[in-house]
């Protein structure tokens, strides 16, 4: 039997993740929103691919939560995207609402899912996720760090003229400005960039990779980035329905690794078919981890605004 892919939000991240999950023949693929038509449009367009670029795959577009039920794997992407001068915390209310109200409905079909979210402020709305769920942590987590170190590898390819294949990096914390992108462990070729650049070219580096998601914004003008957020879902769907232990920087509900307790952080996990299966610990310099408890106070600053139907 195929797995079960649900996809919540058809907007452009989740379209983007459901034809990637499509593509890489994952299992069949169910792609809900509120919009009546939209996602039922969009499933049928991407059947209606299926035969150019070979998948198998079904495709459903949905409204209702019935043909959710069962799921495998849900990937949480409904919510507003950010526009030029927000930041993603500005998100929050709005964001916390629509995550309770369709991770409340999916989880009621599907007990045994594993939930990648997506939606912004990410790693706090993955404790709404998790609270609300009530499904245990190593099955629910959040998608930022495969995306933002995607960019600084892009980043370091083109600051070095390499192949992006010959790339690694390392960005660990909460997916906002305090992200901690590590060049201690980023490498090319497996040699670390702080053996190949200059410190103001590192220093470049980092900073366009903190911001790399307002860069985007402030072209776009109307919404934010969706080609590399949403196969960075599809990644993780990979991980864990082909049950590869594969490594991933994932946001990961942690319980004293890294010295921090009772918050979602990006960290590197081992994703297999039970979800979370261990959280891998690096050791870190005294200046990384003060990044990490800056990045976490931050993310701590917006569970204390969670109201108390929440807490
Ligand atoms: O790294 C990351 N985690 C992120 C997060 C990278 C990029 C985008 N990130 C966040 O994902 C972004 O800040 C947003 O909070 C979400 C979704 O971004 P997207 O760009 O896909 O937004 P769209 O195109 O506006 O799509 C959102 C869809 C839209 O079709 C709405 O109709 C739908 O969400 N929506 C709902 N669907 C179902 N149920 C409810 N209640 C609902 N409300 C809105």
């Amino acid at each position: 039997m195929r797995n079960k892919i649900t996809v919540i939000g058809a907007g452009h991240v989740g379209e983007t993740a459901a034809f990637n999950i499509a593509k890489l023949e994952l299992g069949d693929v169910v792609l809900i929103d509120i919009i009546d038509g939209m996602p039922q449009g969009k499933a049928l367009d991407m059947f209606e691919a299926s035969p150019i670029f070979p998948f198998d795959a079904n495709i459903k577009g949905t409204n209702d939560y019935a043909d959710t039920a069962g799921s495998d794997v849900i990937v949480m992407t409904a919510g507003l995207p950010r526009k030029p001068g927000m930041s993603r915390d500005d998100l929050l209310f709005k964001n916390m609402a629509i995550v309770k109200e369709c991770i409340g409905r999916v989880a009621k079909g599907s007990p045994d899912a594993i939930l990648i979210v997506i939606s912004n402020p990410l790693d706090a709305m993955v404790e709404v996720a998790r609270r609300v769920s009530g499904f245990p942590k190593e099955r629910v987590m959040g998608m930022a760090g495969i995306l933002d170190s995607a960019r600084m590898r892009a980043f370091i390819a083109m600051e070095l003229g390499v192949s992006i294949e010959n790339t690694h990096a390392f960005v660990l914390g909460g997916h906002g400005d305090s992200m901690v992108p590590l060049p201690r462990y980023s490498t090319v070729a497996g040699i670390p960039i702080t053996h190949l650049l200059p410190q103001e070219r590192i220093d470049a580096i980092v900073e366009r990779t903190r911001k790399g998601g307002g860069e985007i914004v402030s072209l776009l003008k109307t919404g934010s980035a969706y080609y590399a957020p949403g196969i960075a879902a599809a990644q993780m769907a990979d991980a864990i329905l082909r049950d590869k232990h594969k490594i991933l920087p994932c946001a990961a509900y942690l319980e004293g690794e890294y010295g921090l307790d009772g918050i979602y952080m990006g960290v590197p996990v081992q994703l297999g078919r039970k979800g979370i299966e261990k959280i891998i610990e690096i050791e870190l310099t005294e200046e990384e981890k003060a990044a990490l408890y800056k990045s976490a106070d931050a993310v701590r600053g917006l569970f204390e605004k969670f109201p108390d139907d929440l807490k």
